[in-house]
């Protein structure tokens, strides 16, 4: 069989919203064309709660989907929750889905109206033509609990068919800057193919001799270096346990890292408005281009303004960034930048999770009852103070 394996199309992300939901829609189109079964771990919208039009956005996106005939369809169904469609079409909700627990997720809308078959925990078997793949899926939650419902769990792979095993987790080997964060060797056993999503790059890896697949977002969202590739999507193929990458029409990004102390006053930006023709000529559209200036030697307030009338310069032609570092002013972006492994990949959604998670432990609450996910999401469930906080106690206790 032939397994498309998508992820990340962040739905009605703000800053490209136009551009998440046409390059969901052409890698969703083209995976439908050349594969059997369709995986997706993960993040299909950017926020937990969207809203009504992005909601409908992807109804529509998934509903294209089951127009098409298809010669796979879902046999069977273990674990929690239940499938309403046969449609090889399997998902898990990602971090950025994540509601406290049993409180419905927007991936949870999509399963119940047959668009997708919705296995935050549970395996779903697809059958084409004899053959037969089954999917174990754990939704995104939060890193430290991952490694507890992986243990408490133990998914297992089932005999005589191929077996996946999809998530949504950071990895250590990925993101070396949390040893808390689960490893390669501590994923379950026997599987014959592991799929994620979180990561926005692609990523191709080993794990106990099969193959690791992550296939990035569809949309660009954390401006990175590693985003720099094409977008697209994964097709293995389990007769031959080939693979390969199919890429989409995205926007295309590009970083430029200039070091302003290199060139003169008077020319620096002149040099900075070159290297942006440049990366604009090199090929269509209209391009992300992120300037990143260290070292400015001026730090005058002409070069200042005329380093921030630059991106209206480009209005039409491209959406230039400016990230200036060294630069008066930036202190804040400085103190961030500082702890450069963990901005590279990590969002700072989940950075802001990490820190959470390190007052929580100092101050001594095990949130491993409700997981600090949860309980986050708790205290910013109520505008009043006293409510959340009863309503936290209450959850800890409980
Ligand atoms: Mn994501």
């Amino acid at each position: 069989m032939r397994i498309s394996i998508l992820s990340d199309f962040h739905l009605g992300y703000e800053r490209f919203r136009d551009d998440a939901y046409r390059q969901a829609e052409e890698a969703l189109r083209k995976a439908a064309e050349v594969s059997d079964m369709m995986i997706i771990p993960g993040d299909i919208f950017d926020n937990r709660s969207p809203r009504p039009d992005v909601i409908a956005e992807a109804i529509n996106l998934f509903r294209n989907l089951s127009c098409r005939k298809w010669n796979a369809k879902v046999v069977d169904f273990k674990g929690e929750g239940s499938f309403y469609t046969t449609l090889p079409i399997i998902a898990i909700p990602g971090t950025h889905e994540r509601r406290a627990q049993d409180a419905a997720d927007p991936v949870d809308i999509l399963g119940l109206a047959g668009l997708v078959v919705d296995i935050s925990n549970a395996t779903a078997v697809v059958e084409c033509g004899g053959e037969k793949v089954a999917v174990r899926g754990i939704g995104g939650i939060a890193d430290d609990r991952f490694r507890q419902v992986v243990q408490k769990e133990a998914p297992a792979p089932i005999e005589g068919v191929f077996n996946v095993f999809m998530f949504h987790e950071s990895l250590y080997e990925l993101l070396p800057f949390n040893k808390d964060f689960m490893r390669y060797d501590e994923l379950p056993k026997g599987f014959d193919l592991y799929v994620s999503g979180h990561i926005h790059n692609r990523v191709e890896a080993d794990v106990h001799g099969k193959k690791l697949l992550i296939p990035g977002s569809t949309v660009l969202t954390q401006l990175k270096a590693g985003e720099q590739g094409g977008k697209g999507f994964f097709v293995f193929d389990t007769k031959t346990s080939r693979y390969e990458f199919i890429e989409i029409r995205s926007r295309r990004f590009v970083l430029l890292k200039i070091n302003a102390a290199d060139i003169a006053g008077a020319d620096q930006i002149d040099h900075i408005r070159l290297k942006i023709d440049e990366a604009i000529r090199e090929g269509d559209g209209i391009p992300v281009i992120r300037v990143m200036v260290e070292g400015a030697r001026k730090k005058s307030h002409d070069f200042d303004m005329e380093l921030n009338d630059i991106p209206r310069r480009y209005a039409g032609s491209a959406i230039v960034e400016i990230s200036r570092n060294g630069i008066s002013g930036d202190t804040v972006r400085e103190a961030l930048a500082s702890d450069q492994v963990v901005f590279e990949r990590m969002s700072v959604r989940d950075y802001g999770m990490s820190i959470f998670l390190e007052k929580a432990r100092a101050a001594g609450i095990r949130t491993g009852k409700i997981g600090p996910a949860e309980l986050l999401d708790l205290l910013g469930s109520d505008s009043s103070k006293d409510k959340v906080l009863g309503k936290a106690l209450d959850a800890l206790s409980g």
